[in-house]
């Protein structure tokens, strides 16, 4: 075991809390970051410190602390008021930096409240993280609800070193320089020793907003990494384009449960190709536009009419965002005007599904499914792109994936990619997919596994700690 503690910083805590016989109960998550930040405890021991949830406050910190027993990582509760989380959490989190970051000005509430509210909220989640961090302490925050941390650790005299990584894109000048606080985020973000990106594209991106609004800083370029230089302190600036636990995709999708349920979808499927789409309920996953090319390609093609339906999985999402319930309304008229038009008694032509899936069952959906459409307006990286790759053992899918996912960085030499905004062409890529044979679609399959295998989360986690922990990477460790 290494000395000093690893300190994760994220908005959420990594647990959800349920109602038991006995009072409150810790239920673990199971999403892939959870996983891929596990491995960070094996080396060392350390606290994870987050928000857990609507109603619980710092009472449930005993609770949490029993959790540590079988765990090197022990759970640390931020408490925030309902007002505290609606400003820093439902405002400025969701209402400006998401759309902003995404490219969506126009969708931006730039409530001066709300940079109120993440100027409190951050400093608490600095607050909590500098009562548990000793001297040889390294600390990772999380995500662009948390980019002024490292400077409220830093006003508290914490000198471990300290990372950031952002899971969503980070946006070109132009649309950057809208946000009346650019300037204080940008000096908060140069208080960590390492700010990690999704792709290349985000860290451009990055370093053309500190050329323009702090040019007092200085930048290195050296073999594909860049250092920074501001009021003394240096920051290295990379892209660490996240992966996903490829293996447990791969094994889960050759068990014999699964196969049976992949047997039983394409059954009720009747032999038709099935299109998947699978997204949080969210309008940077461009879910109107990708109706619009699915309505498209029935009205122009009309060969193809009974020959493929849509499985359309929706996981819902910011629900007491009034946007979002609108979205949400958009998306099930829409759906059913187009089941309407073209589907009779023998066949649907999307199917809809709104709710959250067991993974087992997502795993047999993205295995049965002939061709997934993954069709972001923007997205950091899209990792439902990678599962669904990780999840056809049998190389026979297709992946038609926008060009603006930040996975179509790393999966172009396999993919479709298209402009969701060109419905013709969404629809026209569609047509080549159902067209597709077996031999292309396998050379295409087997060279995106590939590169989802190579590129997984552990060593994405590997990659971004070599450099927190030691100031380069792994290379140049194994050097
Ligand atoms: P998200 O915007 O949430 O993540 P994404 O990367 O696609 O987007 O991850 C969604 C996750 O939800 C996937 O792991 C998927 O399996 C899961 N999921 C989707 N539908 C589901 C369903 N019906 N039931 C159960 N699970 C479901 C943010 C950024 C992304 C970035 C990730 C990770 O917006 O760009 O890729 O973080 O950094």
């Amino acid at each position: 075991m290494k000395t000093g503690n690893m300190i994760l910083v994220s908005n959420r805590l990594p647990t959800t809390i349920e109602p038991g016989p006995d009072g409150p109960m810790l239920k673990p998550s199971s999403g892939g970051l959870v996983t891929a930040l596990k491995p960070v405890f094996k080396a060392r021991k350390g606290y994870w410190i987050g928000w857990l949830g609507e109603g619980y406050g710092e009472e449930m910190d005993e609770l949490l602390a029993g959790s540590a027993t079988d765990s090197a990582c022990q759970l640390v509760t931020v408490t925030l008021t309902p007002g505290e989380r609606r400003g820093f959490y439902t405002g400025f989190s969701n209402e400006i930096v998401w759309p902003l970051f995404h490219d969506l000005q126009e969708r931006c509430n730039f409530d001066p409240t709300y940079w109120k509210a993440y100027v409190s909220v951050n400093r608490k989640f600095a607050d909590a993280a500098a009562r548990v961090a000793d001297h040889g302490s390294i600390v990772w925050v999380h995500d662009y609800h948390l980019m002024l941390v490292g400077e409220f650790l830093r006003g508290h005299g914490v000198r471990s070193r300290m990372g950031f990584f952002l899971h969503i894109p980070f946006p070109p000048v132009d649309i950057f320089e809208k946000l009346p606080w650019r300037t204080q985020i940008l000096r908060a973000l140069f208080r960590f020793d390492v700010i990690g990106f999704q792709t290349p594209r985000d860290e451009r991106n990055f370093l053309g907003c500190v050329r323009r609004f702090l040019p007092d800083v200085d930048f290195q370029r050296n073999d594909g990494e860049v250092r920074a230089v501001s009021d003394g302190r240096e920051t290295l600036i990379r892209n660490f384009p996240i992966g996903i636990d490829f293996d447990e995709f791969n094994t889960h999708a050759q068990q014999p449960e699964v196969a049976a349920r992949i047997a039983e979808i394409r059954e009720d499927m009747r032999g038709r190709q099935i299109i998947l789409g699978v997204d949080r309920l969210d309008y940077t996953k461009g879910l109107p536009e990708r109706l619009r090319a699915f309505q498209h390609l029935f009205a122009t093609c009309k060969s193809l009419r009974r020959q493929v339906s849509l499985v359309q999985i929706v996981v819902p999402s910011r629900e007491n965002i009034p946007k979002y319930r609108e979205l949400k309304l958009e998306t099930e008229t829409f759906i059913s005007q187009i089941n309407g038009q073209y589907g009779d008694p023998g066949w649907m032509p999307i199917h809809y599904i709104h709710r959250s899936l067991e993974r087992p069952e997502l795993i047999a959906l993205y295995s049965a499914a002939d061709i997934a459409l993954i069709t972001p307006i923007k997205d950091g990286m899209n990792l439902v792109a990678k599962e669904f790759c990780a999840s056809q053992v049998e190389e026979r899918g297709v992946l038609i994936l926008s060009e603006f996912a930040g996975s179509a960085e790393q999966l172009n030499n396999g993919a479709i990619l298209v402009n969701p905004y060109d419905i013709g062409a969404v629809a026209d890529a569609l047509h080549a997919a159902y067209r597709m044979d077996q031999g292309e679609r396998t050379q295409r399959m087997r060279k995106l596994r590939r590169r989802v295998r190579n590129a997984d989360v552990f060593r994405w986690c590997d990659e971004f700690c070599s450099y927190l922990e030691n100031g380069y990477g792994r290379a140049a460790r194994a050097a």
